[in-house]
């Protein structure tokens, strides 16, 4: 067998945006595009001789197509073994997980996450580093100038490797491994909640729904929910990955999981509902007739984390991306340590967690997580849930309830406008980054403007400034109205509209979101016309 050298011409556009690289199925199916891509990636990481690779996605049209190509082009790049999950599949966290067990150099996360999949879907791909965690900006930008320049790819001239059978092979040089896609994941999740109390909880009758979304998380919540923790057969439901997810949106917010929430609001409904995306990264957490804020969840489980075994020595500090409502603050308030704010997207808060500042974090989007990996993880959110619940014997809507009564409420909520033009969106950014800079100490209807910017965030690690991460605009009683445009999209340009409104009086917790915050919404309207801008009289989704 030999090394090929194949020639090849630059791709426009294979600039990673949020998480990764992101396209149609399409476009990644024109030969050599994701070559391209891969060939940057080694080419940027240098000398990869000797070196561990983990490589796993989750279960897209095109996975095992890709993993067979990227197994084909290490073995090229001198890499001494690839870890591949089982036919190829790993859910983001679990390729977390194994890069920091296995002391890799770093591993290949094929996923376009919550995007829809098949063949008229979208494809993705991202490299994490050492520490299990997403590329910073810096690497990513280097990939992004590499594939301007690229004449040629290395590739192995054998037949990719079987991937069903777990166990090692030669290949070509290369040693493969295809490890079992949850072990090393479940094991990690053993250590940090106390799985006795959470199997007398399945024993004592409790009742959970859990929502796969034909997604990756399927396997990890079979065998941990069910065969490790005693739930009930059918506890899990959509629970096998399908290459299209079922024709769904893999996204667990109430408008994509109506399976779930239908079930969670109806009569006899269970006392937990839960749902992961795609690559199981996220997590919905759903009560009976209450579905959680994600920045409520992540607040929750942090006032509450000396709970979980893992947690039981208390936390170093709570970080939460920009948009993410300030709940979470005021819990960090309370228990005496540092709160951040960061850009959009996980890779901000890698060093964080690297430098032990930080040991939980959060996302508006449904994401959560800490410093057990660098991702986010939906099944140790629904686990640190499950955790809450036996240890207090109450159910979800008292927890919420009683966080609200005690810390105040952050109503929240986010308009997306997708696929719209892109003209017209990046013409109403500019618009509105003029607008801010002589905002601060207007009147906003009966709000007044404490500060109005277009955030920045220099990391306090490694002093790496982001800039460009969204106009926010905060009043003087902490309400904000954030604007910005999606990274992960595949069509056109998405608009997120991100609304917050803090309420300390327990009489008021009641309101429906978008009641209390319809005054927020007015004003941004008012401030972007991004209805009359972008052509739509209401959002594309509300969660
Ligand atoms: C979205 C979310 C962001 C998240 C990112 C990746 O990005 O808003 O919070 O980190 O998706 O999540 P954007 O740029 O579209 O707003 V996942 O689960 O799609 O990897
Ligand atoms: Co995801």
């Amino acid at each position: 067998m030999s090394i090929l050298t194949v020639a090849t011409v630059p791709f426009a556009g294979q600039r990673p945006g949020t998480s990764g690289l992101r396209k149609k199925v399409t476009e990644f199916l024109q030969p050599g595009y994701l070559e391209n891509f891969v060939e940057a990636i080694f080419n940027t990481l240098g000398d990869c001789r000797g070196k561990t690779l983990v490589v796993g996605g989750d279960g897209r049209y095109f996975n095992r197509t890709a993993t067979g190509i990227i197994v084909r082009m290490a073995a090229a790049h001198g890499f001494a073994r690839v870890l591949v999950g089982q036919n190829g599949i790993l859910s983001t966290p679990a390729v977390s997980c194994v890069i920091r067990k296995h002391g890799a150099f770093g591993g290949l996360i094929l996923s376009a996450s919550h995007n829809p999949g098949g063949p008229d879907g979208d494809f993705g791909i991202k490299y994490n580093g050492d520490n299990g965690g997403p590329a910073p900006e810096k690497f990513t930008d280097a990939v992004y100038a590499a594939t301007g320049t690229l004449a040629q790819y290395r590739i192995s001239d054998a037949a990719a490797p079987a991937l069903d059978a777990i166990g090692s092979t030669q290949f070509d040089g290369m040693q493969v491994e295809v490890i079992d896609s949850v072990a090393d994941y479940a094991a990690l999740m053993g250590e940090l909640f106390d799985f006795p109390a959470i199997a007398r909880l399945f024993a004592s009758g409790f009742t959970m729904r859990y929502d796969g979304m034909h997604a990756v998380g399927g396997p990890y919540a079979h065998a941990i929910f069910e065969s490790m923790l005693g739930a009930p057969a059918g506890t899990v439901i959509n629970g096998t990955p399908l290459e299209d997810f079922g024709g769904h949106h893999p996204d667990p917010n109430p408008v994509s999981a109506a399976e779930l929430i239908d079930i969670m609001f109806g009569a006899d409904a269970p006392d937990f509902g839960a749902a992961s995306d795609g690559d199981a990264d996220r997590n919905m957490i759903v009560g009976r007739a209450l579905a959680v804020t994600p920045s409520d969840s992540l607040a929750i489980l942090a006032a509450n984390a000396t709970i979980a075994p893992g947690y039981r020595d208390g936390l170093r500090g709570i970080a939460r991306s920009m948009p993410t409502s300030t709940a979470a603050d005021r819990v960090a308030r309370a228990l005496g340590i540092p709160s951040y704010e960061t850009p959009t997207g996980w890779k901000y808060f890698g060093n964080l967690l690297d430098a032990g500042m930080a040991t939980l974090c959060g996302e508006e989007s449904y994401g959560t997580g800490s410093n057990h990996i660098r991702e986010k993880d939906g099944i140790w959110a629904i686990l640190f849930w499950l955790n809450l619940l036996a240890a207090t014997n109450k159910p979800v809507d008292t927890i919420v309830r009683e966080h609200w009564a005690r810390f105040g409420r952050n109503y929240y909520s986010r308009h997306d406008y997708e696929a719209v033009e892109v003209a017209p969106a990046e013409a109403m950014m500019a618009q509105l980054r003029e607008r801010v800079a002589t905002l601060a100490g207007t009147q906003l209807g009966s709000f007044t403007v404490a500060l109005a910017d277009d955030f920045a965030y220099t990391d306090p690690v490694d002093h790496a400034l982001a800039t460009g991460q969204g106009i926010r605009i905060v009043m003087t009683d902490g309400s904000r109205i954030v604007f910005r445009l999606s990274g992960t999209g595949t069509e056109g340009a998405t608009v997120r509209l991100y609304l917050e409104q803090y309420e300390a009086d327990p009489a008021r917790h009641e309101r429906d979101p978008q009641q209390a915050l319809a005054p927020l919404a007015a004003i941004a309207e008012q401030l972007s016309q991004l209805q009359s801008r972008t052509g739509r009289s209401t959002p594309t989704v509300i969660t």
